[in-house]
């Protein structure tokens, strides 16, 4: 691993590199340095099975940390290195911010890996309050708004990553095969009906954007709360985990967010009497975000919210079923039907939130 950081054009004389965190997609390390004025840095290895090409994810993040440093840099902000994500390039080539390393028995390549900037004394969270909510909101709709400009288009990293109908046609797919033998199963059942109600009504996205009254913009795509690095007085540095920053519809910011921010319990929580909608954490994320996107937002962008705040447990739960059908191959599971426990807490979840249409739709208009 040594070897890989000194592919970089690091500042600073490595002295240890150990595990860091707990991502289950990409692996990463923490890379500390002896100089007390150099950085410390993480390393990570991109996982190619989720993200086939690692370059166009690479041109990507390149794209976007430059633009809003820029951005930052315009507005007077200070401690920049803290607010966004600085990667570092390979020595070989300068534009280039990842290296590529043979297998240790050379046949092919072993991995892609970047190095960035460890961000001192921050840290993340896994859940929230109303005030964490309300500043994550609000970053998020001002991430989306530094990005409004970018003059690049951004590749699609997972192609059709948030598309309801992919996603559907997906699931009918595996159902059609059954290759774990558990499609049959009562409750599997019980969930397919519920999903089928509901289908029509979840693709609307899809429509609107083919009928051109819904636009994509650049997004960041993973906006769960653990994305995000806060500074020790709880104030938000940066959106973290850029991997699946792509053109989509801004639904998928702010679902996502509420998906796990505004969910009692952990995606996984297996007592459904537990899997409640936190209706003061959607307000106070709904405020944060409106007060920095409300100004590029269109209408039918903001009539949807709702909508959205419905869509990502709908279409995690689907996701979820798929792997559980599939037999487990996409999302590590810790005991046999735990991908159907995160359907189903996904399922309750979306149930909770129906009970607060009016609600959602009341808030929102008091805050145009
Ligand atoms: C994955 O990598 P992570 O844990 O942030 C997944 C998301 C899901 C999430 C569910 C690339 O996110 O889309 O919402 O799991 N990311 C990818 O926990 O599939
Ligand atoms: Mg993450």
């Amino acid at each position: 691993m040594q070897n890989i950081v000194s592919q970089f054009a690091i500042r600073g004389t490595v002295s240890e590199i150990k595990p860091l965190g707990e991502g289950l997609i990409n692996d990463t390390y923490k890379v500390t340095t002896v100089e007390p004025d150099a950085p410390d840095y993480v390393l990570q290895r991109i996982n190619t099975n989720v993200f086939p090409d690692a370059d166009m994810v690479m041109r990507n993040i390149k794209a976007v940390t430059s633009h809003i440093r820029q951005k930052l840099k315009a507005k007077g902000e200070d401690d920049i290195d803290r607010k966004v994500l600085t990667f570092i390039p390979s020595k070989e080539n300068p534009e280039q911010l990842y290296v590529t390393v043979p297998s240790p028995s050379g046949e092919s390549e072993w991995g892609f890996w970047r190095l960035m900037i460890f961000i001192p004394n921050a840290i993340t969270k896994q859940a929230v309050n109303p005030d964490s909510s309300r500043a994550a909101g609000k970053a998020f709709g001002n991430f989306q708004a530094m990005l409004a400009d970018i003059p690049v288009e951004l590749g699609e990293t997972i192609k059709d990553f948030h598309n309801m109908e992919f996603r559907l046609q997906q699931l009918r797919e595996v159902i059609a095969n059954d290759p774990a033998g558990r499609v049959g199963e009562p409750e599997v059942q019980a969930m397919l009906t519920e999903i089928d109600k509901r289908a029509d009504e979840m693709c609307k996205a899809e429509r609107m954007g083919r009928e051109g009254i819904l636009p994509k913009r650049v997004c960041h795509c993973d906006t769960k709360v653990n994305n995000m690095m806060f500074d020790q007085q709880d104030n938000v540095l940066c959106v973290i985990d850029l991997d699946t920053v792509m053109p989509n519809f801004i639904f998928s910011d702010y679902g996502d967010f509420l998906r796990t921010g505004a969910n009692r319990v952990a995606e996984d929580h297996p007592n459904m009497a537990e899997v409640q909608f936190d209706i003061d954490i959607f307000k106070a994320f709904t405020e944060g975000y409106l007060s920095s996107a409300k100004s590029f937002l269109l209408p039918v962008e903001i009539e949807n919210l709702p909508y959205a705040t419905a869509l990502f447990p709908y279409m995690q739960c689907v996701r979820f079923l798929w792997d559980y059908l599939s037999g487990d191959k996409y999302w590590k599971v810790k005991y046999p039907n735990h991908n159907f426990v995160r359907a189903n807490n996904q399922l309750h979840l979306l149930l909770s939130i129906e009970q607060h249409w009016d609600e959602m739709k009341q808030f929102i208009q008091s805050k145009l």
